[in-house]
């Protein structure tokens, strides 16, 4: 069993060369790349965020630690590719509209390319008018959504609407994600499907295209 003590502390502290070299170590200990992501990576930005509510950190903090995570979330890439020929299927996704939290959308992008879907990444802030735009262009099967501020998720329902407006909200699935989004919300915008995390954004994308 891998301790990830180390780890935590020094995605807390933004400290990206002892992040990056612990990353290393656990892996060259062999420990597996998910639980590195969940049990070091993730248990550390949730704790950041922790201390951002109590007052303990700020803004500059923040965005140093989402720095470390970054580099060292590049060490395990490899390990999520599956490796697959065929694609599983078309995926647009973005962070809505007033939002630029990241990690979590690139979280998913990453893992569910992995699984073997192609992946359109709009990257950060993006209007209905933008996924409306580029979903006529790439014909996606499904359009995620990410969005982690209380304040910017009511850009989810507003593009649904901008796809219904344009004819297409049939022709995909929309998923949706990120911290204060809920299955409860998912349902009262009439979105397909939820998924609480980057693994289950992947089974849930599958069993909404019924793909193995
Ligand atoms: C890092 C961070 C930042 C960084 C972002 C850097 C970046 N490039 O992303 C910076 C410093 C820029 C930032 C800024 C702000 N932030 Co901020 N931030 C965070 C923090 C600490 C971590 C977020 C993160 O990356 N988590 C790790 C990832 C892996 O988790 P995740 O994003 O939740 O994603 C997972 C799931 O949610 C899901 N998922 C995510 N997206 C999707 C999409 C789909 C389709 C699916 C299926 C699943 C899915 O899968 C992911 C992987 O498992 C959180 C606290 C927290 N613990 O969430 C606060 C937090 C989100 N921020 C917060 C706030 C208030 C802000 C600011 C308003 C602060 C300010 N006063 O300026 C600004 C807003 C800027 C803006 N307009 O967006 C609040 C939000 C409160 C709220 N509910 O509205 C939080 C919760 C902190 C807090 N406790 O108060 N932030």
């Amino acid at each position: 069993m891998s301790d990830y003590k180390a780890l935590i502390e020094a995605v807390i502290k933004g400290d990206i060369k002892t992040a990056v070299a612990e990353t290393q170590s656990v892996l060259d200990a062999g420990s597996n790349a998910r639980d590195i992501l969940d049990k070091g990576l993730i248990a550390g930005m949730d704790e950041v965020g922790e201390r951002f509510s109590k007052g303990q950190m700020f803004v500059p903090q923040m965005l140093r630690s989402a720095k470390t995570m970054k580099e060292c979330m590049k060490l395990l890439e490899p390990f999520f590719q599956e490796g697959d020929i065929t694609s599983k299927g078309k995926v647009l996704i973005g962070t809505v509209k007033g939002d630029l939290h990241d990690i979590g959308k690139n979280l998913v992008s990453m893992m569910m390319e992995g699984a073997g879907f192609t992946i359109t990444d709009l990257g950060v802030d993006v209007s209905p008018e933008s996924f409306v735009q580029k979903a006529k262009e790439v014909e996606p099967d499904i359009v995620a959504m990410s969005a982690l501020l209380s304040t910017t998720m009511p850009s989810m329902p507003r593009t649904i609407e901008a796809l219904q407006r344009a004819g297409i909200r049939d022709k995909v699935k929309v998923m949706i994600g990120g911290a204060p989004v809920t299955e409860k919300y998912a349902q009262e915008i009439k979105a397909d499907s939820y998924a609480s995390d980057a693994g289950s954004a992947v089974s849930k994308a599958k069993n909404l295209l019924g793909v193995s």
